[in-house]
């Protein structure tokens, strides 16, 4: 069955791929799994229809028929688990890959995305000046541990898995922040999952949202 995940109709990051309909569009990609996307306004999220299936009124949600999942994290360990490709067989390196796929989301996010809140919503108050430089400093604590434990390794154990496609996913939340660019392993850690053939497909059917254009090739 071919399962429909929802996405913003006009995502507030025109089109860099940052909204969380991405991960999950890149883990579908990955594993070679046709979907449908429903898109949906910020009117149509709060309705109860939504709320059904999600019961925050967020996007992303992913159905299969009958069954229905929220939480990007939730849905792409479900994509994971039913495909091979994003999870290892061994079940010691199956286990670390799902600790990534936490780490991304309970450890490596928050920072990332106090800082994001701040500059998006926060940015004309009278403390946003003073309280910037120490939200950056939280977030530069999460990336210098990363950095250091990546190395130059190219991914954050053996083989690319579920918790580097969140991870990268995590990071890219920083662009435009500088703060990247301050640990070059980790630039270069993005930009290969960005590289990745799955990554851009997914990439360009989100743009492709934003610009009305379908995507070429
Ligand atoms: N923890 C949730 C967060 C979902 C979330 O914050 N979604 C955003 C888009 S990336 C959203 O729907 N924002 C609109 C809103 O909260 O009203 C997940 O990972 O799926």
């Amino acid at each position: 069955m071919t399962p429909t995940i929802t996405a913003f109709e006009r995502s507030p990051d025109r089109g860099k791929g940052l909204a969380r309909d991405m991960r999950v569009r890149w883990a579908l990609e990955e594993v070679g799994q046709r979907y449908e996307v429903r898109l949906l306004s910020f009117a149509e999220m709060k309705e109860p229809a939504h709320r059904m299936l999600h019961p925050f009124g967020q996007i992303p949600t992913y159905e299969e028929g009958n069954f229905a999942l929220f939480e990007s994290g939730a849905i792409v360990f479900h994509i994971a688990e039913r495909h091979t490709g994003l999870l290892p067989d061994d079940a010691r390196a199956r286990a670390r890959a799902i600790t990534w796929m936490f780490a991304a989301l309970n450890t490596v996010e928050p920072p990332i995305l106090d800082r994001g809140i701040a500059t998006l919503l926060e940015h004309d108050k009278t403390w946003y000046e003073e309280r910037l430089p120490i939200l950056d400093d939280r977030v530069r604590v999460r990336l210098g541990e990363l950095s250091s434990l990546l190395g130059d390794a190219e991914w954050l154990d053996t083989a690319f898995s579920a918790g580097d496609l969140l991870m990268v996913t995590v990071l890219r939340r920083l662009s435009g922040s500088g703060l990247l660019d301050e640990y070059p392993n980790l630039s270069a850690y993005v930009a290969r999952g960005e590289a990745r053939s799955a990554f851009k497909r997914a990439f360009a059917d989100q743009l492709a949202v934003f610009t009305g254009k379908r995507p070429t090739g």
